[in-house]
């Protein structure tokens, strides 16, 4: 990779487009992704266009070039992204994020893999042990999480069904000595059913093809996976024998070099085949109206890999205990329907034990260690957030509207960062400006978040009131209150749209495309055990605590220096090279990324307030240096700009100076950097009293 591009490369950064059109943004991006620059910058923020197919842009030689360097020294690329975050959480002690966003299969998870290796390579030059250990474990997790978290779906082969963001907390040397993992709603309903085409999560399919044969005799399994109903849909979709077998190995490795015991590796495999046990246990109902299990083996296999009597699981399996008054229960039977309910049910909620575990367990051993935090001070933290991307299906549930609510909130919060307060400094500040339309999704946000009336209130209504509302009910209460709603819809409101089913879908335009629901109030239910008996306690559903978890983490993000990465799907196909102008188009267009490029454009590259400025570069100017008589800062810096011959790059903001190109930037620096050993030679002569 040559360090500078050449015209032949198009623009590294949209800003410097002749026009900011849909026409010239396609014309660059495509332009670029042919010549394999799949980096673009749109000033701080990184564009990237997933190229499906290895190209030589990663590794060490290629961290070494960016190591260190200002943003617009080398080609864009995401270690100028993480170097950048990385410096300014360094050199200013600010909190940084980078979130990383995209629909599904546009690269955000490899994106955030890269950053971590970035990240890995360039701290810790002094090799302390503990450091190194962290660093181990933040690398290693991600190999461990996309095993339980990950699953080959229509539109990603190895796509996140969980949200994820890391902490990575530094100390005041800039190593990394800790960090926490947040994982936000496992997509658990596949662990039952997944669609045509699509698998379970990795792990198991790892296990089934990974696993030794002892081991798995161990755990009462065969190889093949279309013997296991949890399985069968995705059996004919695995990856070859010798791949799974070695992924199963780089996970069980990963989760050695993480601090699992062997006994926690083995216990992991043995809750995996219980769930696949579970899966496949079958009710008979006697004439009676007696229920048993079909296979009375099956239950042994369960009872003795999650080490539970086997009366235990029957019972769990069989009946439901119930409030009878007071703090009194009793044992109701299940019908057959119930029994396959309750099983489904309790290996979705052992597969989510399972996961929040798994992550609990890496969070533990990531902990900052052995700090003396009166000597290191406070940590900083850079924040990675890899989230599921925005996706449609043909049928969509709870998790996808789940999924693309946390992306409309991500968009409302980019929205909010680049787009809404830049325009509001400009004003504030009194430089002129021309204000950029955009469409702002906070409609959306609020159609979804809204009390009382919003989709989650009504939701919530509908648990509470149990067993009287039907998903029917549920949908006429939406349909009154969003009758008009430019972006809600179903059969009703639109009776010739036959895409829709009467009494069964409503539809949400989400800022990135129309996504059909089908509601199904059960999906919506609390999660975990809560006391039976205490009845009057109404718990949170599902959907408010997503909201909840939705919120906290914008907030977070909010209170961060933040850099993105917008990242773009090139074709549905998953092939490489290949640029699909009309699919690249609607991402560029809801993303916002023109008016990205037309409000970074009219703006600014820098800003920063007069007496910092001077503070820095008045060594520079001999109307400012050492101090200067001009009345105001404000005088003094255009005195300053004036003398290099670059006012007309700046605007004056009533207490920041604005500066258009980073070149400005440059000349300042060089200029500064020559002056500084004649300053130093100046002040050592003028100490020893020569001058
Ligand atoms: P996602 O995280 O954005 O989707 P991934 O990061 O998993 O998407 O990328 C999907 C696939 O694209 C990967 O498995 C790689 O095969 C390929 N890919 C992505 N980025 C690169 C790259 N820089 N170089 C080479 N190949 C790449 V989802 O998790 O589905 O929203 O929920
Ligand atoms: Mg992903």
């Amino acid at each position: 990779m040559e360090d500078e591009e050449g015209p032949q490369c198009g623009k590294p950064d949209f800003v410097l487009l002749d026009q900011v059109t849909m026409e010239d943004f396609m014309e660059n991006l495509k332009l670029r992704f042919e010549k394999g620059r799949i980096y673009t910058y749109i000033g701080e923020v990184l564009v990237s266009v997933n190229p499906y197919q290895q190209l030589p842009l990663y590794g060490p030689e290629a961290i070494a070039r960016y190591q260190g360097r200002e943003l617009y020294e080398r080609p864009p690329h995401l270690y100028a992204v993480a170097n950048a975050a990385y410096r300014a959480m360094k050199r200013r002690s600010r909190d940084t994020c980078i979130v990383i966003s995209g629909e599904s299969g546009a690269g955000k998870t490899e994106a955030s893999k890269h950053i971590m290796q970035y990240i890995a390579a360039v701290t810790n030059p002094s090799q302390r042990a503990e450091v190194e250990r962290v660093k181990d474990v933040l690398l290693k997790s991600t190999c461990v999480l996309e095993a339980f978290g990950n699953a080959r779906t229509n539109r990603n082969h190895n796509s996140s069904r969980f949200g994820k963001y890391m902490d990575i907390n530094f100390d005041f040397k800039g190593d990394p000595v800790g960090g926490h993992i947040h994982s936000y709603l496992l997509e658990k309903s596949r662990v039952l059913k997944q669609h045509v085409g699509e698998r379970n999560f990795h792990a198991f399919y790892q296990v089934l093809r990974g696993c030794e044969d002892s081991e798995l005799r161990e755990l009462h399994l065969e190889r093949n996976p279309a013997l296991y109903n949890f399985t069968r849909q995705g059996a004919g979709l695995s990856a070859s024998d010798s791949e799974e077998r070695s992924h199963h190995q780089a996970v069980v490795e990963a989760m050695q070099v993480i601090g699992f015991s062997a006994e926690e590796v083995g216990s992991v495999h043995r809750i995996l085949a219980a769930i696949l046990h579970l899966g496949n246990i079958e009710f008979v109902e006697t004439e009676e109206g007696h229920l048993s299990v079909a296979e009375d083996r099956l239950v042994g296999h369960v009872a003795e890999l999650t080490a539970t009597p086997q009366e235990l699981v029957l019972r769990c399996l069989l009946a439901r205990t119930v409030a009878s008054g007071g703090r009194e229960v009793i044992q109701k039977g299940h019908t057959a329907a119930e029994a396959s309910y309750a099983r489904d049910a309790c290996a979705k909620a052992v597969y989510q034990r399972l996961f929040e575990w798994v992550v609990n367990r890496i969070n533990s051993v990531m902990e900052a260690r052995g700090r003396d935090p009166r000597r290191d001070g406070k940590d900083t933290v850079i924040g990675v957030l890899d989230i599921y991307g925005f996706e449609v299906f043909p049928v969509n549930s709870f998790e996808q509207f789940c999924i693309n609510y946390c992306n409309e909130k991500l968009q409302q919060l980019f929205i909010q960062l680049i787009l809404k307060q830049e325009q509001e400094e400009y004003e504030r500040e009194g430089i002129t400006w021309q204000t950029v339309e955009y469409f702002n999704n906070a409609t959306i946000v609020d159609l979804v978040e809204r009390p009382h009336r919003g989709i989650l209130a009504v939701l919530d209504e509908a648990c509470s009131t149990a067993g009287t509302i039907t998903d029917r009910v549920f949908l006429q209460t939406l349909d009154t209150h969003h009758r008009h709603h430019p972006h809600y819809t179903s059969r009703q409101l639109c009776p010739t749209d036959k895409t829709m089913e009467f009494g069964r879908d409503f539809r949400i335009k989400h800022y990135a495309g129309d996504v059909t629901m089908d509601p199904t109030l059960r999906a919506m239910w609390p999660d975990g055990q809560q006391d039976i008996t205490e009845v009057t306690k109404r718990p949170l559903t599902a959907g408010t605590l997503f909201k909840n978890s939705m919120v906290a983490l914008v907030g977070n993000l909010a209170s961060k220096e933040p850099f993105y990465v917008r990242c773009i799907k090139p074709n549905e196909d998953k092939v490489a090279a290949r640029l699909d102008e009309g699919h690249c188009r609607h991402q560029v267009a809801y993303l916002g990324l023109l008016e990205n490029v037309r409000v970074r454009r009219a703006g600014f590259a820098s800003r920063q307030p007069y007496p910092r400025f001077l503070l820095r570069y008045k060594m520079t100017c001999e109307y400012t240096w050492p101090n200067h008589l001009l009345g105001s800062d404000r005088a003094a810096v255009s005195a300053l700009l004036e003398q290099h011959g670059l006012q007309g790059d700046v605007a004056f903001g009533h207490s920041k100076l604005f500066i258009r190109s980073p070149r400005t930037l440059v000349t300042l620096e060089q200029s500064r950097a020559r002056l500084i050993p004649i300053i130093v030679l100046l002040l050592q002569k003028a100490w020893r009293g020569t001058l």
